[in-house]
């Protein structure tokens, strides 16, 4: 009887510490996105850099006695109130599957009327666009992200952000709601192009999601 009850402790013990963030699988095959993103690149990036974000976190949330918490963006919009450890990690979690929902295999994807309306009226034209996006991406100084996001007043804005910030996190610079983003850190370019991050943000624009941008649109200015 006794030893049922230790039994029965234990698990429910370890239902209440089971690890509480998990990695969404990837919507392609590391190859899928070839020759624009290499295999080899999206193995790492996925399973070390992007795991290794999600494995901290728990890890950060458990030494907090917070790990029960399940709302990964309510913790971002929160994240003054969190320590350094826990802001990168739920921010390096939260970017990454963002980010690898915004890209796809899938050729000729292209935005909605909506959203190229709205691109037209803000930057001109999708060419003039794709400039001004790529340009804040190889400026942007160290290691970041570069985003469309829909700001307040819902106008489109090219913004970029350090290490692993974004636009929800409730001190950043630079508030909106993300409807694309780009990693340009360097895990995620430099196997294939080193330290041309301008080439390599030309190559992974070929490979954007502009269904699942548009969408993201839709919901921002609703
Ligand atoms: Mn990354």
């Amino acid at each position: 009887m006794k030893n049922y009850f230790l039994t029965l402790s234990f698990l429910l013990s370890m239902s209440f510490t089971m690890a509480q963030f998990t990695q969404e699988p990837l919507p392609y095959a590391f190859n899928a996105l070839e020759p624009y993103i290499d295999t080899e690149t999206m193995q790492i990036h996925y399973s070390k850099h992007h795991a290794g974000y999600v494995a901290k976190l728990n890890q950060e949330m458990k030494a907090l006695g917070i790990e029960n918490q399940r709302d990964l963006q309510a913790i971002i919009q929160n994240i003054s109130q969190y320590n350094t450890t826990l802001r990168n990690n739920a921010g390096g979690h939260f970017n990454h599957q963002l980010f690898w929902q915004l890209l796809t295999p899938k050729k000729n994807t292209a935005p909605s009327q909506t959203l190229l309306k709205a691109i037209e009226k803000e930057f001109k034209n999708m060419e003039t666009f794709k400039t001004a996006f790529i340009n804040e991406g190889t400026a942007h100084f160290g290691s970041g992200w570069v985003w469309l996001i829909v700001d307040a007043d819902k106008k489109l804005r090219i913004v970029s952000t350090p290490n692993q910030e974004n636009p929800l996190m409730d001190d950043s610079p630079a508030k909106g709601f993300p409807i694309l983003v780009l990693d340009v850190w360097e895990h995620a370019y430099y196997l294939k192009y080193q330290n041309k991050r301008s080439e390599y943000l030309n190559a992974i624009w070929k490979v954007i999601n502009w269904e699942e941008v548009s969408k993201r649109y839709l919901q921002a200015i609703q």
